[in-house]
């Protein structure tokens, strides 16, 4: 019975090592991305340039905006693993409520995040401001 409960102590302590991992690699591939000259901080423009690439992903027929359709499916693509339900975050950033977000709409919600992500607002995040407020 003891060992039984070592093992099965084991394998949770696995699992959770492994979640960890994963939440540690998918920032690490965002913050590669987003910090394109390699500065260690990630810029105003280089966020903003961040957020336009996002955006042009996501919408998959190119007509300007991106419906909760195509958010779920880029979602999907990247793996789906995401706090908010894409209707959740349309709503959050969708000002005119026109049920979809436009490249102004997207733009001004980047720009939110960029003041939210950079704590001591000195205009560039650096990786601890990354760290401590990315989608956890
Ligand atoms: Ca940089
Ligand atoms: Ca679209
Ligand atoms: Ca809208």
């Amino acid at each position: 019975m003891k060992r039984f409960n070592t093992l099965a102590l084991r394998t949770a302590t696995v699992i959770g090592a492994l979640a960890l991992a994963g939440t540690a690699l998918a920032n690490e591939e965002k913050w590669q991305k987003l910090d394109t000259n390699g500065d260690g901080m990630i810029s105003a423009q280089e966020h903003d340039a961040g957020a336009t690439a996002m955006f042009q992903e996501a919408d998959a027929d190119g007509d300007g905006s991106i419906t909760a359709a195509e958010m779920d499916s880029a979602h999907a693509a990247k793996g789906g693993a995401h706090g908010k339900s894409s209707a959740e975050m349309i709503q959050k950033m969708d000002t005119d409520g026109d049920g979809a977000v436009s490249a102004a709409e997207h733009a001004a919600g980047a720009q939110e995040k960029m003041t939210k992500l950079d704590a001591d607002g000195d205009g560039n995040i650096s990786q601890a401001e990354f760290e401590a407020k990315n989608d956890r």
